[in-house]
């Protein structure tokens, strides 16, 4: 069984969507992140960076103590080594699924993660952070464009594998960040065949379920950003 500290925000649906996928057994423990749990000592002994998501599994392959993982890309690797599925086996396939996998928790996680930050939820409109994280957002939405135009179904060529995991949920609020699917066409008929997948819709609905208010109010605000070294001692 595997434990997933979980709460309904792109980093976090990367692993509901491969544990649908991999219909490995798991059960999600929510951490409201809006609320603070982030900081509860139980978990910060899991994810020492008081972010979500992190694991715990239970029956890990070398049959030893359960082990905890924090960061999503070291979750999805993980998981993937686990069940040698949605990663290449071959040398070049898993270099090329690594390669987009730290393209997206280096790149677009990040950038489009400033993107809303600055376009939704600054107290004051700056003009120059606006531009400068849809610009990049646009860029690395054209980088990846560029590379599915070749007539591949996914990063990795014909299979599903967690590069694309990574990053289908951060082109889900495209229209939050400003980017016109549009001028992304293969970009685009990626991102409908990961939509229409069994596995994606239940991720998704899995969130409806958990968290009904997608809004953030004024005191999830100061939780989430007035953090500095002094919410971590
Ligand atoms: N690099 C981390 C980022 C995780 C992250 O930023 N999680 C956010 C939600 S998407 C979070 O837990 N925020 C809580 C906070 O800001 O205190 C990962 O990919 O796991």
């Amino acid at each position: 069984m595997i434990d997933l500290y979980y709460w309904t925000t792109p980093n976090g649906h990367k692993i509901t969507l491969f544990l649908e996928e991999s219909g490995l057994d798991y059960q999600i423990k929510p951490i409201n992140i809006s609320r603070g749990e982030q900081f509860e000592p139980s978990f910060l002994k899991i994810s020492p960076n008081n972010r979500m998501p992190a694991i715990v599994d239970a029956n890990p392959v070398d049959g030893g103590e359960p082990i905890a993982i924090f960061e999503s890309g070291a979750i999805l690797l993980y998981l993937a080594d686990k069940t040698q599925t949605f990663i290449p086996q071959d040398l070049r396939g898993r270099n090329e699924c690594l390669q987009w996998l730290f393209w997206q928790m280096g790149g677009l996680g990040p950038m489009a993660g400033q993107n809303h930050h600055f376009v939704q939820y600054a107290p004051e409109k700056l003009p120059y952070a606006i531009e400068r994280y849809v610009k990049e957002t646009s860029r690395l939405y054209g980088v990846l464009n560029k590379h599915l135009s070749d007539g591949r179904d996914f990063i990795c060529g014909n299979q599903y594998t967690i590069a694309d995991m990574a990053c289908y949920p951060w082109v889900v609020p495209h229209e939050r960040q400003q980017q016109d699917m549009a001028k992304f066409p293969a970009l685009a008929k990626w991102f409908t065949r990961i939509h229409d997948r069994p596995a994606t819709v239940k991720a998704y609905e899995i969130a409806t379920e958990i968290n009904q208010n997608k809004t953030v109010d004024e005191e999830s605000k100061k939780i989430l950003f007035g953090q500095d070294a002094s919410s971590v001692r």
